[in-house]
């Protein structure tokens, strides 16, 4: 078959985008006007309020400043849209090896059947299986994955050939048998039940042994167990890597005689005086291993726990790299996160749909979404630091003709060499190779210096979703996971490689700006908390920091506020939410400002002045408690634990609720009617806080399960929130 030149992608405009920038500049006048009003009207020295106002105007100041950055990214956002069919009518020997890795650090928050269903997933891809070879790197060494990684490679016999014969999907078992609970209309209803039988079972075993917490005696004689001896701790073993499936080799078929893809085991070398880099060294290891053994030219990583939920994935991120017009400058391509737990009013605001459906595509428009840290497929050469040249021509054949005269033993040993504690001293690894190593956001930062040397990258929502992960299912769960992206990209912001300094003559300015959007969110937390606390408790002491109702001046105020609610919430349904999933997302995003990103804010400033290390929290991906679960499944908060954070969120529900109480009992029963038209935009704005707070006056004082707030909690907030109060009547 001779070569086609056909494009295998094409690149469109949002469309509504007319309108879309005539009403930004209607924001924009609003915004002007407030800052004039605000201005102009400073209480003079001595006036009661004067620093009040002041502090709101740099709020304001701040959120103005921040919106004008969003519409960057809103102006004109465009789409990626595939060719498959195309390519699949190309010459199917000349499409690239893909390696893919899978990274794990705990066998505990992430359990082995979950991995393992990852890992089938990614081996069942609609690809040539003898061009694929999907790696796992156990950051705990621990036996038990890998025992579970040792009956996956035996399950993947007779699961491949079952998912090419009746086109399953997902390829996901669990994700597949946990959804359907009869056979599809193609399958043969005894192979099916068979099928279901043999994961069943397998996943009790590997479930068994991770609860007794050892291998059953008779395994050891297996190859690769022995490399587990006595005292081996996640902390401090030598570095191991298995081969279970060697696709090179011949005698690795599926129970159809078909070939299987290579499937590697990889603990890197852990010691405890040195110092490992968490996923970005991981990632590092796995490119060195994978060189040895498959070196592909195209890497894919996922987290553990998104399975792949589109065969065709593979295929559809091919389509931008070998593109013969356009693919030449794309570095990688980026599939948004998605999740599988989502229940239907999304309590915790985890599906982002706002940022995956119009902000990353904003984004694109810029030159490429950022490296997000999963889903995302790279040229190998430039994870190695290659710069952009446009002469540079891929070849896609590297790695095809693997070496074939060493042997599985050899290359392990070869392997192991590349992945010791002592192997990437002196080298460039973690600065100017593999993935930047001292930051918490190692995605987002890798990902800029890839975009500094030259590179594009693009992005792809495709309706299936490619990857599905699972949500938080806690409140605490949700607001970790939200401190650790907000403090990685707010270090970036305050590091060297700030994208306003370090970016200046490597990439565009509009760029450069985009690129700080989600390393302000730290700061933020400031202005919100502000916001959120000052102009209630002046409204308990009768200070006016807003116009009077009827006064020209409180139009601005009043479109800002509209027009930025009612944009979000249209936006919002559009992309899928519901309504009182949006206001959910309201509330998330209050309590994430206060909490996480005010945490995110303090740790990148400890961090600055050498007060603490970087450390690193893995968020639970289970929750134990059965309740619990049922909680989530009706949307009901789930606290349950003192951390500080849930006391932070309880002070500030506490302190608006005694303002509101406050300032109204002053203007009725005080007698002081005459005080509402000053002071009605901040009783709105406190009974606004007050209203989106309630599930956590619910959780204080209402319910009595496991999941509300400790009465510890309850005491210490109200004892706070009764100070504050006291001391602002004073
Ligand atoms: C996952 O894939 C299945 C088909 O296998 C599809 O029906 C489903 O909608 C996908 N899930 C999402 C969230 O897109
Ligand atoms: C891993 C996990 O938490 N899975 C849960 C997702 O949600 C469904 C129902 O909402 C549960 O059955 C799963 O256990």
């Amino acid at each position: 078959m001779g070569e086609s030149h056909e494009p295998l992608f094409e690149t469109k405009q949002a469309k509504g985008r007319f309108a879309y920038k005539l009403f930004a500049c209607s924001m924009l006048v609003g915004i002007c006007l407030i800052w004039f009003y605000r201005a102009t009207h400073v209480p003079g020295w001595g006036e009661r309020g004067r620093w009040a106002w002041i502090g709101i105007f740099v709020a304001e100041l701040w959120f103005s400043f921040y919106w004008i950055i969003i519409q960057l990214i809103r102006w004109s956002p465009i789409y990626h849209y595939t060719h498959t069919e195309k390519l699949s009518q190309r010459d199917e020997t000349g499409l690239p090896n893909v390696d893919i890795f899978v990274c794990t650090a705990d066998p505990i928050a992430e359990p082995p059947t979950l991995v393992i269903s990852t890992i089938l997933s990614a081996m069942a891809y609609n690809y040539p299986p003898e061009k694929l070879s999907v790696y796992l790197s156990d950051d705990a060494g621990s036996i038990m994955t890998f025992y579970a990684l040792w009956e996956a490679s035996r399950f993947a016999k007779h699961w491949l050939p079952f998912c090419k014969q009746y086109n399953v999907e997902p390829r996901s078992p669990a994700a597949y048998f946990s959804k359907l609970c009869k056979p599809g209309d193609a399958c043969n209803p005894t192979e099916w039940s068979s099928m279901k039988n043999l994961y069943e079972e397998m996943a009790n075993r590997i479930d068994s042994v991770v609860m007794l917490g050892k291998i059953p005696e008779e395994l050891k004689a297996n190859k690769g167990f022995s490399e587990w001896s006595w005292g081996m701790t996640s902390r401090n073993h030598p570095p191991i890597v298995q081969i279970l499936i060697d696709g090179r080799d011949h005698g690795s078929i599926d129970s159809n005689g078909n070939a299987l893809p290579t499937l590697v085991y990889m603990a890197r070398e852990k010691r405890p005086q040195h110092h490992h880099h968490f996923k970005a060294g991981a990632m590092n290891a796995l490119i060195r291993v994978s060189s040895e053994i498959s070196n592909s030219p195209i890497i894919l990583n996922m987290d553990c726990d998104m399975y792949s939920n589109n065969s065709e994935s593979i295929r559809q991120a091919l389509c931008f790299f070998m593109d013969e017009e356009k693919g030449h400058d794309i570095a990688f391509v980026q599939y948004p996160q998605r999740f599988d737990n989502i229940t239907k009013n999304d309590l915790y605001g985890s599906s982002l749909n706002a940022i995956n459906e119009v902000e990353i595509p904003g984004l694109d428009s810029w030159g490429g979404p950022p490296y997000l840290g999963t889903g995302c497929f790279h040229r190998r050469g430039i994870l190695y630091g290659r710069k952009y040249s446009k002469d540079y021509k891929e070849d896609w054949k590297a790695g095809i003709e693997r070496k074939t005269a060493k042997n599985a033993c050899i290359l392990e040993e070869k392997a192991k060499s590349l992945i010791t504690c002592t192997f990437e001293h002196n080298t460039q690894w973690g600065q100017e190779i593999g993935l930047k190593y001292d930051c918490a956001a190692e995605d987002v930062i890798t990902g800029l210096l890839i975009h500094c040397r030259g590179w594009k990258s693009v992005y792809i929502n495709p309706p299936r979703r490619a990857f599905l992960g699972v949500a938080p299912t806690t409140l605490a769960e949700s607001l970790v996971q939200y401190k650790r992206w907000s403090e990685g990209n707010f270090q970036i912001i305050l590091s060297k490689y700030c994208p306003l300094i370090f970016g200046r003559g490597k990439i565009k300015l509009g760029r450069q700006m985009v690129y700080c959007i989600y390393g302000l969110w730290a700061p933020s937390s400031l202005p919100t908390l502000y916001y959120l606390v000052i102009p209630s408790l002046c409204l308990l002491n009768g200070i006016s920091l807003f116009p009077k109702i009827m006064s020209p001046w409180a139009i601005p105020f009043a479109y800002i506020a509209m027009g930025k609610h009612v944009y979000e919430l249209v936006e919002s349904l559009q992309c899928g939410d519901t309504l009182a999933g949006w206001w959910n997302l309201q509330r998330m995003w209050i309590l994430r400002t206060t909490t996480s990103f005010l945490y995110g804010t303090i740790a990148t400033i400890l961090k600055l002045l050498g007060f603490s290390k970087m450390g690193f929290t893995i968020t639970a991906k289970v929750s134990a408690d059965g309740n619990a679960s049922k909680r989530y499944e009706q949307e009901v908060m789930e606290f349950g634990s003192s951390s500080s954070m849930f006391l932070i969120i309880a002070v500030a529900a506490l302190l608006n609720l005694f303002c509101l109480v406050g300032g109204l009992h002053r203007l009725v029963v005080d007698g002081r009617i005459m005080d509402l038209g000053p002071l009605f935009i901040q009783i709105l704005l406190c009974a606004l806080v007050v209203a989106i707070h309630l599930p956590i006056y619910e959780a204080l004082f209402i319910r009595k399960d496991k999941g509300s707030l400790p009465r510890s909690v309850t005491f210490v907030s109200l004892g706070f929130a009764m100070l504050a109060y006291l001391i602002t009547i004073a």
